[in-house]
């Protein structure tokens, strides 16, 4: 995995999306547990679900003209709603809604075409499953009570991770978020888990935004809205920066998914020095965009990533 690493480390910028039937109510990606929201009424947003522009070919275009050279997707977040065609759950944008489109596979045939690679975010957090615990919000191990059901769980991650590495080319990396829902202590079963995902696509990269030290058989370390060794946000409190390749991820405005709301986004000198500093700092700079629930980029979105790339045309090495 050495090469791949390297080609990682070479690509410097990346588009994050965070996108989901969330994006519906337009407040982020966190909103059924920050308000409280009954999981079975949540999980009604689905039958709802229809992004009758999504169009895979404008976002890589816009990728594209943003000089980024990855695309780091939400394939299933904390919601537990999975973005792709998974036989490991009817809740799923095929068979859970009346889009019944997979988007996942329109945008990866895209992307490979394309030449963007494309990574997976993936949530080991789940609030819908009740296998995982504790069912409906998130726990971070606090008065938790709830057993769940771990067997049933981790072989549903595998199976799900088994789908994503098969039925879409290629895939650079899995990106896995949530470990820091259970307590330090509890086991993952990762080893398992990456040597899973080796054994079908022995090149993809493995990347844990746990805002630990990397683990074993990881092959990048991540930052979350921080700059490697900083850790002005309070997520990067034990990460001391390791020997791996670097990434750091931020969002334009302040939210990930969709918010109506926020629309302070940051000025296109502010991310033109994101991306300087990222890469000063031998970091790629995964830069989120979060699609309205009809599938378009945000139009300031797009304008920002333009001025993005306009600026890498003249500045950028390659
Ligand atoms: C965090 C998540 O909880 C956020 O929703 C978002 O996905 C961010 C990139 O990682 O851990």
């Amino acid at each position: 995995n050495l090469k791949n690493r390297a080609e990682f480390q070479d690509m410097k910028f990346g588009v994050f999306i965070h996108w989901g039937i969330y994006s519906m109510m337009a407040d982020g990606e966190w909103i059924m547990n920050n308000k409280n929201i009954n999981w079975q009424e949540y999980a009604k947003l689905a039958d709802g679900f229809y992004p009758s522009k999504f169009d895979a070919k404008k976002w890589v275009a816009d990728v594209k003209a943003a000089g980024a050279k990855y695309i780091c997707i939400t394939s299933r977040h904390h919601d537990g709603f999975s973005m792709f065609h998974t036989r490991q759950s009817s809740y799923n944008i095929v068979d859970g809604t009346p889009f019944k489109r997979d988007i996942i596979k329109e945008l990866a045939d895209e992307c490979h075409k394309e030449g963007i690679k494309l990574h997976f975010y993936y949530s080991q957090l789940d609030w819908r499953r009740a296998d995982y615990f504790p069912l409906g919000r998130t726990g971070r191990g606090v008065g938790r009570t709830e057993q769940g059901n771990w067997d049933s769980y981790h072989r549903f991650m595998l199976n799900q991770l088994t789908e994503l590495l098969t039925n879409y080319g290629e895939i650079g990396a899995i990106w896995f978020d949530g470990q820091w829902d259970q307590p330090a202590d509890f086991d993952w079963r990762l080893r398992e888990i990456y040597d899973h995902i080796h054994s079908i696509q022995p090149g993809c990269l493995i990347i844990s935004n746990h805002h630990l030290a990397p683990q074993e058989g990881e092959d990048a370390q991540t930052f979350e809205k921080d700059l490697p060794g900083q850790n002005t946000t309070g997520f990067s409190g034990n990460a001391a920066i390791g020997e791996l390749p670097l990434e750091t991820c931020e969002t334009m405005n302040n939210s990930w998914g969709y918010n109506i709301t926020d629309l302070k986004y940051k000025s296109e000198k502010e991310l033109i020095h994101y991306l300087v500093k990222a890469a000063g700092n031998n970091a790629n700079l995964l830069m989120n965009v979060g699609p309205r629930p009809d599938g378009t980029f945000p139009d300031i979105a797009i304008q920002r990533y333009k001025a993005m790339g306009d600026w890498l045309k003249v500045y950028g090495e390659s």
